[in-house]
C-alpha cells in the first residue's frame, strides 16, 4: 500500500496536563518520527468542545465529558507524517483505558475511560475538521527537515 502524508489533531487532555504527561506524549510522537507542525496550550472554550464532541451529544456521559475537558488546560497539537491518523490511534490505544494494550499511551498511563489522557483524530476527514476547529491556518508551521531526517512515505 502507498501511505500518504497526513496531519492529525492530538490533544493532551486536562488529566494528562495535571499529571505532567505533556512531555511524555510529545516524546512518543517525536520518537516515532512524526513532525510537529502546530502546538498550543489553552483552556478549551465551550463552543470548541461542543463541536469537537458533537457526535457524542446524546450520550449519557456527555455532560461529564465536557466538564472533564473543561477542568483545566489542554495542549493541542498537529502532527504530520505518513499514515499519521491511523498510527496515532494505535499509539494512544483503546478509548477504554482498561482495554488499551500495554505500550500504548492509555495502556501505560491510564485505567479510567473518562480520564484517558489524550485525544487523537479517528479519521482523515475528522482530522481535517478538528485541525480547522482548534487551529488557525497561521498557527500551523510548514518547516523542512533539511536533510537530517527522511520523512518521505
Ligand atoms: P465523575 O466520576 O462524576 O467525575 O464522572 P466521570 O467523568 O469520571 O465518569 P462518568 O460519569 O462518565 O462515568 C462514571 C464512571 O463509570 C466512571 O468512573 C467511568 C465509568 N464508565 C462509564 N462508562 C464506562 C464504560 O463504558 N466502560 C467502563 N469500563 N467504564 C465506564
Ligand atoms: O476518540 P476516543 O477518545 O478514543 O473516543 P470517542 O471519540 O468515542 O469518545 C471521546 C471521549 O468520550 C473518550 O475519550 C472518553 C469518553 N467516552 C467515550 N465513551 C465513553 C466515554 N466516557 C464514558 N464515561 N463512557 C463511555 O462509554
Amino acid at each position: 500500500p502507498t501511505w500518504a502524508q497526513e496531519r492529525t489533531l492530538v490533544a493532551v487532555k486536562p488529566d494528562g496536563v495535571q499529571r505532567r504527561l505533556v512531555g511524555t506524549v510529545i516524546q512518543r510522537f517525536e520518537r516515532r518520527g512524526f513532525k510537529l507542525v502546530g502546538m498550543k496550550m489553552l483552556q478549551a472554550p465551550e463552543n470548541i468542545l461542543a463541536e469537537h464532541y458533537q457526535d457524542l451529544q446524546r450520550k449519557p456521559f456527555y455532560p461529564a465529558l465536557i466538564s472533564y475537558m473543561s477542568s483545566g488546560p489542554v495542549v493541542a497539537m498537529v502532527w504530520e507524517g505518513c499514515d499519521v491518523v491511523r498510527v496515532s490511534r494505535a499509539m494512544i490505544g483503546h478509548t477504554d483505558s482498561t482495554e488499551a494494550a500495554p505500550g500504548t499511551i492509555r495502556g501505560d498511563f491510564s485505567i479510567h475511560i473518562s480520564r484517558n489522557i489524550v485525544h487523537a483524530s479517528d479519521s482523515v476527514e475528522g482530522a481535517q475538521r478538528e485541525i480547522q476547529l482548534w487551529f488557525q491556518n497561521s498557527e500551523l508551521v510548514n518547516w523542512a527537515d533539511g536533510g537530517h531526517y527522511n520523512s518521505s512515505c
